[in-house]
C-alpha cells in the first residue's frame, strides 16, 4: 500500500534520535509510574506490575515535527487503555500529561494529548520493537528504555514521551513541554499542526 507522507516531511529508513537533556539511566529499584489527577484512585506501580501487563502488538507510522517520517515499525507494549482499569477516572476526564524523566526530573518532561484518541491498539507504552525482516529489540537507552509513549500517528512525535514516569488525567488541556515553548496542542502532522 502507497504510504502518503504528511506535508512537509520526508521518508527516513532509519531511527533518528531527538531529545533534551541526558539519556536516563535506568534503575529498576527506583522506577515507577505513577497513575494520579482526575481519578478516584492513585496508583504506584514498579516496573514488574507494569512489564505483567497484557501486552499488545502495533505497526505505525512515526512523524517527527522536524520533518523526518519512519513508516511501518512494529511495537510491542501495553495499551494506554489497560491502565484505565487501574484507577477509577472521575468524571469529565478529556485530557492526559504523559510525564517522562529529564535531567533526573521524574516529571521534567511531559505532553498533553486528548484521552478520547488514546484508547485503540495504536497508542502505546512500549519496551521492544522492530522493523520488517528484522528481529525484535529492546527500546535501546537512547530511544526511551525501559520504557516509552509512542503515540498515534495523527499525533506528531514529540506526543510521544521517553523513559515515561507517569500519566495524570485531566478535566482541561493543559500544555507540556514543547507546547510551552509554542508548539501546537492538537500537533496533528496531515494538517500540519507544528506551532500554535
Ligand atoms: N523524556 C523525553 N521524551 C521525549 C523527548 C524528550 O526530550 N524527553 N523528545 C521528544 C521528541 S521532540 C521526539 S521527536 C521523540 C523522538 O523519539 P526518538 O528519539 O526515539 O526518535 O521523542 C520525544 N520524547
Ligand atoms: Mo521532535
Amino acid at each position: 500500500m502507497a504510504k502518503q507522507l504528511p506535508p512537509g516531511q520526508f521518508e527516513t529508513e532509519s531511527w533518528p534520535i531527538l531529545h533534551q537533556g541526558d539519556v536516563y539511566k535506568f534503575n529498576e529499584a527506583d522506577w515507577s509510574f505513577r497513575l494520579f489527577g482526575a481519578v478516584k484512585r492513585e496508583a504506584e506501580l514498579s516496573f514488574s506490575d507494569v512489564m505483567t501487563m497484557p501486552k499488545t502488538v502495533t505497526t505505525v507510522d512515526m512523524h517527527c515535527v522536524t520533518t523526518w517520517s519512519k513508516f511501518d515499525t512494529t511495537f510491542e507494549g501495553i495499551a494506554l487503555r489497560e491502565f484505565l482499569n487501574l484507577v477509577e477516572l472521575e468524571d469529565g476526564v478529556s485530557h492526559v500529561k504523559i510525564y517522562g524523566y529529564m535531567d533526573g526530573d521524574m516529571f521534567g518532561y511531559s505532553a498533553n494529548l486528548p484521552l478520547a484518541d488514546l484508547l485503540g491498539d495504536d497508542s502505546l507504552f512500549v519496551s521492544r520493537w522492530k522493523d520488517s525482516g528484522r528481529e525484535w529489540e529492546d527500546l535501546s537507552p537512547k530511544h526511551g528504555y525501559p520504557l516509552r509513549f509512542i503515540p498515534p500517528e495523527s499525533f506528531y512525535l514529540w506526543k510521544g514521551t521517553k523513559w515515561v514516569s507517569g500519566i495524570r488525567f485531566m478535566k482541561h488541556d493543559e500544555a507540556g513541554f514543547w507546547e510551552e515553548l509554542g508548539y501546537s496542542m492538537s500537533a496533528n502532522p496531515f494538517k500540519e499542526e507544528r506551532y500554535r
